[in-house]
């Protein structure tokens, strides 16, 4: 466990967890956090995890937005910074080869909400509510809000969700049906819920997740047939690359794989 002031990293074997350890303000994100979190993932997170676990400290949120304090006296520029930063750990997250898995516990608004967007996995409980409420403090989204949540939800539900702010939250049944999240369990199963997604993924082929959720991230970028061109390439690769040979024995020899 390393020594950050806002945030815990701990890491042992595959599996890497991040959690945003400020409780009293709702998890809620400050450049200083957020500069932390990058800090964590870029510079001590080993090459070897596979799966980095996101979460918020304590029972009530994942993490309540961007820190309202922080941006009362915000310049322009001191904001474009701000909101730099923010897309910046936001495009990491999308772009690491881990998996990254957001755990949802409770709220996850504004900046929480977008945070969990950048997520490859959601796992919610019923408890959780998310919704985009800058609109009421008199801003927009600054960390891919308005550019995510239409992707994600649809044009109509996202911009009722922007424009309505805090008159519009989503349950986790909601964010389930509306394909916010994946998975949706009750608080006491959530823990559990989260290490079988966490083990299903460890026992896949290491090239394989890694160019599946690449793969996946760069389709809202590509045309069908650029899509389905890389798509090709990147199976090929896997016969040289990856390790499908032992993958296939495993099945036919009915054993468990065993991956490099
Ligand atoms: N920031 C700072 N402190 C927060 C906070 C936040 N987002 N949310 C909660 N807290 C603090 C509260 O002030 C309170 O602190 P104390 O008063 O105890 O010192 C403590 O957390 C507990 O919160 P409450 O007492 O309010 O707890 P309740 O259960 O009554 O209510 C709540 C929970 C989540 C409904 C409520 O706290 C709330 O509405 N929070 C604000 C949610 C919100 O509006 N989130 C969106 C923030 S704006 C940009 C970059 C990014 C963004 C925008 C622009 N650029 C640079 C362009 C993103 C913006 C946002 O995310």
């Amino acid at each position: 466990m390393s020594a950050y002031e806002s945030i815990l990293f701990d890491q042992e074997g595959p599996v890497a967890k991040l959690t945003i350890n400020r409780p009293q303000a709702l998890n809620s994100l400050n450049q200083h956090v957020i500069e932390e979190m990058l800090e964590a993932i870029l510079t001590e997170m080993n090459p070897d995890v596979r799966v980095l676990i996101l979460e918020g400290a304590g029972d009530k949120a994942f993490v309540a937005g961007a820190d309202i304090k922080s941006m009362l006296e915000m310049s322009p520029v001191e904001a474009l910074e701000f909101s730099r930063v923010g897309q910046n750990l936001l495009n990491v997250l999308e772009q690491i080869p881990q998996i990254v898995i957001g755990k949802i516990q409770g709220f996850a608004l504004g900046g929480g909400c977008e945070l969990a967007l950048a997520c490859d996995i959601l796992v919610a409980s019923t408890k959780a509510s998310f919704g985009q409420p800058e609109a009421n403090l008199g801003l927009i989204p600054g960390f891919g809000g308005t550019q995510r949540l239409v992707r994600r939800v649809g044009l109509p539900q996202a911009m009722d969700l922007l424009l309505t702010g805090s008159g519009r939250r989503l349950s986790g049944s909601e964010a389930l049906t509306l394909g916010l999240v994946s998975r949706l369990v009750s608080p006491e199963q959530l823990e559990e819920e989260l290490e079988k997604v966490v083990k299903s993924i460890l026992i896949t082929g290491p090239f394989a997740s890694r160019e599946i959720k690449r793969l996946v991230r760069e389709s809202s970028e590509m045309s069908l047939r650029a899509g389905l061109n890389s798509e090709s390439t990147s199976f090929a690769a896997c016969f040289a690359l990856g390790d499908p040979r032992e993958g296939i024995s495993a099945f036919l020899e009915k054993r468990s794989p065993s991956f490099e």
